[in-house]
């Protein structure tokens, strides 16, 4: 698969990218119309959410037809353009893949629930207790994970939404024809897949309510989850040396070694979350709590120690289409701190060790756009839990408050390209809407400003490739009791770096090693020049220390 410790990998939510027709919606042809500013960039792949035939009912993540282009985003041949078109630009394609489960209109389903025996097999059918589903998981969309037919006593599983159901991947003709699937799309010439949910695959041989929590213990990195990585790998991608990424959702260290450690021969690297929900009050994502900066940092050294110890890869990222922007999470997000913050969120996960993501409109310092009411937000797992906040009785303002924090429609706004009402993105009407900021955040002035939040990205994608340190070095945590402190050493035979990453607001003085004070500035984002024995921080400074040896 060559080297992904020097890649950068760009994520492109599509149908909010570019729209190259006007009907609103990003396409495929709209990607390939903004190939010269990826390259310019510098990013090695880019990340494409689903673009299949699907309802969309949870955008995509609701495959009706594994091989096809959906009409709203183009059509085959404009895939294959693309494909071409990046190559061109040294440019790959990953995909994303959702192999967990299938939309209900899938054929498979459609069949199983005509009574064929094959499909039926195909999924999770199973008796109910009288009228209480089979077990009392819960649907990670809010609700009973369960879904009684109309017609008989059956219930099917769907860990995400009723529409979304989950594929019984111990039935070997379900896995072989998935496989297909991934061959179909191998021969089109992608470089890379990233797979949905990937971890949720093996369900338990018997499926028991669960008394101290919603399900997720029995099914997560499941019994037969390594069995099953290793024959797709065998069977699929493996032969074509393609990059791909699993997305493990609640996944262990040890897991994530073995889906990651090329001796294992299962994925390149791994998605995990653990450091998105700091923010989390007693691990739920629909309460708000204050971000617990010690335990980010625990995570992040611990992952990196361990990964690096178990030769596990991660994928590094802040951002994607699930989550609320970091740029305002982790950091202000108001216009004073606004290159400081970005740029020291980008810095902070660059240079460690694994492969970082960048998610479009990141590399301009896009934010949250706090929409006032929930008539401009659509996501379904907003919706879902707009509805259980107000039964759980929270007032309206109340509920926006969490909705504007934690919806996944924040990162889901156009991409802002120009400073106009409809962000650049489309001539007609944008499926969301654009946020207000798009006057002072956007693609037009980010590229005419040299010192602007896009060229401090594309310096550390040339970085990482430039400084093997950043790619292969060793992780050591470093100034570990400095609370708003993210500060790391990497080190191999060519070189240690030394990175510094402030999250405060107000100077804060602290000492440089003595070693360090010969070394060369590879990255400030406050045009430090000089190094001292003591160095006072500036608000969201980020710092690193090139020590050659
Ligand atoms: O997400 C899986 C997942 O569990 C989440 O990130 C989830 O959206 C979040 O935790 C909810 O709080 C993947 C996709 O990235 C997501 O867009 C899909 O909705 C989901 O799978 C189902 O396919």
């Amino acid at each position: 698969m060559g080297n992904i410790a020097d890649k950068t990998i760009y994520q492109i939510y599509l149908r909010s990218f570019y729209d190259s027709n006007g009907d609103g919606v990003g396409d495929l042809p709209g990607i390939t119309a903004k190939l010269d500013y990826l390259e310019n960039l510098g990013v090695d792949l880019i990340w494409i959410n689903p673009f299949y035939p699907s309802p969309q009912n949870d955008n995509g993540y609701d495959i009706s037809d594994y091989t096809g282009v959906d009409p709203r985003f183009g059509t085959m041949e404009d895939f294959d353009t693309l494909v071409r078109e990046a190559k061109k630009r040294s440019i790959g394609v990953m995909i994303d893949l959702v192999l967990n489960h299938t939309s209900t209109e899938h054929e498979w389903f459609q069949k199983a629930l005509q009574g064929h025996p094959k499909y039926r097999d195909f999924y999770y059918f199973k008796k109910g207790k009288g009228d209480l589903p089979p077990t009392n998981w819960a649907s990670k969309f809010g609700g009973s994970a369960w879904e009684k037919l109309a017609s008989s006593d059956d219930f099917y599983l769907h860990l995400f939404d009723v529409t979304q159901a989950d594929l019984n991947w111990s039935n070997p003709e379900v896995r072989e024809a998935l496989y297909q699937v991934v061959d179909f799309w191998t021969q089109k010439g992608i470089a890379g897949l990233r797979l949905d949910v990937l971890n949720l695959i093996s369900k338990p041989d018997k499926l028991e309510d669960d008394f101290i929590g919603d399900g997720r213990r029995f099914y997560t990195d499941g019994p037969h989850i390594h069995e099953y990585l290793k024959e797709l790998h065998a069977k699929t991608f493996g032969k074509k040396g393609l990059i791909t990424v699993g997305e493990m959702s609640s996944t262990s260290i040890a897991n994530s070694i073995r889906y990651s450690n090329p001796a294992e021969k299962e994925l390149s690297m791994v998605f995990h979350f653990h450091h998105l929900k700091v923010d989390y009050k007693d691990g739920e994502k629909w309460q708000l709590d204050q971000v617990r900066f010690a335990e980010l940092k625990e995570l992040f050294h611990t992952w990196q120690v361990d990964m690096a110890s178990g030769n596990g890869w991660d994928a590094l990222f802040w951002n994607n289409h699930d989550q609320p922007r970091a740029l305002g999470r982790f950091t202000s997000d108001k216009p004073e701190f606004h290159y400081q913050a970005a740029t020291l969120l980008a810095a902070t996960i660059h240079l460690m060790r694994g492969t970082p993501y960048i998610y479009m409109g990141e590399e301009i310092g896009m934010i949250n756009p706090r929409f006032k009411d929930i008539q401009s937000y659509s996501d379904i797992e907003t919706i879902n839990h707009y509805q259980l906040l107000q039964k759980e009785g929270l007032s309206e303002r109340e509920t926006m408050e969490v909705i504007q924090a934690r919806s996944r429609d924040n990162s889901r706004i156009p991409m802002q390209w120009e400073n106009d009402a409809k962000a650049g993105f489309t001539t007609g009407t944008p499926l969301y809407p654009v946020s207000d900021s798009v006057s002072w955040i956007n693609v037009q002035d980010a590229l005419r400003e040299p010192d602007s939040i896009f060229y401090f990205y594309k310096k550390l994608i040339e970085i990482r490739k430039t400084h093997s340190v950043i790619q292969f070095g060793n992780y050591t945590p470093y100034l570990v009791d400095e609370e708003r402190i993210i500060s790391y050493l990497r080190e191999n035979e060519e070189a240690t770096l030394l990175a510094i990453h402030y999250y405060g607001e107000t100077p804060h003085e602290i000492p440089l090693p003595e070693a360090f004070l010969q070394g060369k500035i590879l990255l400030s984002n406050v045009k430090r020049s000089q190094l001292a024995k003591q160095i006072t921080l500036q608000s969201y400074e980020t710092l690193a220390i090139l020590l050659p040896k």
